[in-house]
């Protein structure tokens, strides 16, 4: 197979795109990030994370004769007056971006086998079994903070990542890893209201408010936590808004990326969200993955942490909702009304 060259490959990932990519030599990771992170027992009940960990680490378990790891970056920060106080992280107000990137990451992979046939390659964005951020890292994005967050130089940690494996070298790796730029801030640990970041940039999952509020979506969640669900209820943007190296956003144009009309609406409508608006709301995004019950869930406690007194005739409602999860949420939510 050729060697690829990478000014070329640059053009491509912006044409269909991308706002940055690199290149990183396809090497095991060493197991140490991920295993004591397991062991730990920070990745909570995301059981695939573990499972897969042989996979993670070696990407030519993923594709034989692997060379060359792409990352690819999109910044997707949106500043729209209508949305600024939605309970829902910004990352998940527009189109569900998996399907943004994994669209451009197909018209990547498309171009590439007509001017390379025969390229074996592997993708993923999120779901598959690759550590996506220090692939970033190794490409020379940008870096891990503090706060778990892959964070850029031009967009800040506003990004989301897209990775691609090839079986065939570039004519340029680039100077790997970017300067770590967190210095003595401290900012993000001192601002986390669970205590979820544990250091060096690890988070335990069991305590972040973003697992808590999307992957935890089966059970109610421990009342410690509820307490924190303060107008957030899908994701949680905190350690990021408090970063200064987020200080100066750059607003994404692409229309994907544009709030849809589910960003514009506060906790109260979420928490009376009837089955007919949810399929009209939700399919399409990235709130999908919480559920219809899980989402009502999550806005029912913050009705509750609220302490809203006129959300009381809607949570009298919801105790006698036909999901249990929401059923029980909506007794707790009440108690905190009227201790
Ligand atoms: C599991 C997971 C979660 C978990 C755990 C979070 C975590 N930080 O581990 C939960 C559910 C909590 C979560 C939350 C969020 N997530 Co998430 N998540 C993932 C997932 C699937 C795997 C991450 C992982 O492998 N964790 C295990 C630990 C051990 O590895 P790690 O995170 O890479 O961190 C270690 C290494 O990077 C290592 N390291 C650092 N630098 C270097 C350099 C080199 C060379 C090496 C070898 C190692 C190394 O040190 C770190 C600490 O040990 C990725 C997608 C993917 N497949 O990669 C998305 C991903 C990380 N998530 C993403 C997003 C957007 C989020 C949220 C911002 C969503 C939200 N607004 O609520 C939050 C952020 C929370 C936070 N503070 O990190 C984006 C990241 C965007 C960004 N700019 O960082 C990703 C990449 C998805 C994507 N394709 O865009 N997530
Ligand atoms: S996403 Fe929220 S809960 Fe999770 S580490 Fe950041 S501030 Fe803490
Ligand atoms: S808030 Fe400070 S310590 Fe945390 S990631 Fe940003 S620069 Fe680093």
């Amino acid at each position: 197979m050729n060697v690829l060259p990478t000014a070329h490959l640059r053009d491509l990932a912006s044409s269909v795109g991308f706002d940055l990519v690199g290149f990183a030599r396809a090497e095991p990771i060493p197991p140490d990030f991920l295993m004591e992170w397991v062991a730990a027992g920070y990745a909570a009940d995301m059981d695939w994370m573990g499972e897969r960990a042989a996979e993670r680490l070696d990407v030519s378990l993923l594709l034989p004769g692997a060379k060359t790891v792409i990352s690819f970056a999109n910044n997707y920060w949106r500043d729209d007056a209508e949305t600024v106080d939605s309970p829902i992280a910004r990352y998940a107000r527009g189109r569900d971006y998996h399907s943004t990137l994994r669209d451009r990451m197909k018209a990547f992979r498309k171009a590439l086998n007509v001017m390379y046939p025969g390229l074996g390659s592997y993708g993923g964005v999120d779901s598959g079994p690759l550590m996506e951020k220090v692939w970033a890292a190794r490409a020379g994005l940008g870096y891990v903070g503090k706060n778990g967050c892959f964070i850029t130089e031009p967009y800040g940690s506003w990004v989301l990542l897209a990775t691609l494996v090839v079986d065939a070298e570039v004519d340029d790796y680039g100077n790997g890893p970017a300067a770590d730029r967190c210095g003595a801030c401290r900012r993000c640990l001192m601002s986390c209201p669970t205590g979820a970041l544990v250091g060096n940039g690890r988070v335990d999952a069991r305590a972040c408010l973003s697992y808590q509020t999307i992957e935890n979506r089966e059970q109610q969640v421990p009342e410690a936590f509820r307490f924190k669900f303060d107008n957030l209820i899908f994701g949680c943007d905190i350690c990021q808004q408090v970063c200064p190296l987020n200080r100066r956003p750059v607003f994404a144009e692409h229309p994907r990326f544009a709030p849809r009309a589910v960003a514009e609406l506060g906790v109260r409508e979420l928490a009376g969200l009837t089955v007919e608006q949810y399929e009209h709301l939700i399919p399409g995004t990235a709130l999908a993955r919480a559920r219809y019950d899980g989402l009502r869930r999550n806005a029912v406690y913050a009705l509750g942490v609220a302490k809203q007194a006129d959300a009381k005739s809607l949570l009298e409602k919801l105790c006698g909702d036909s999901s249990e999860l929401v059923r029980t949420a909506a007794q707790w939510a009440l108690l905190q009304l009227d201790p």
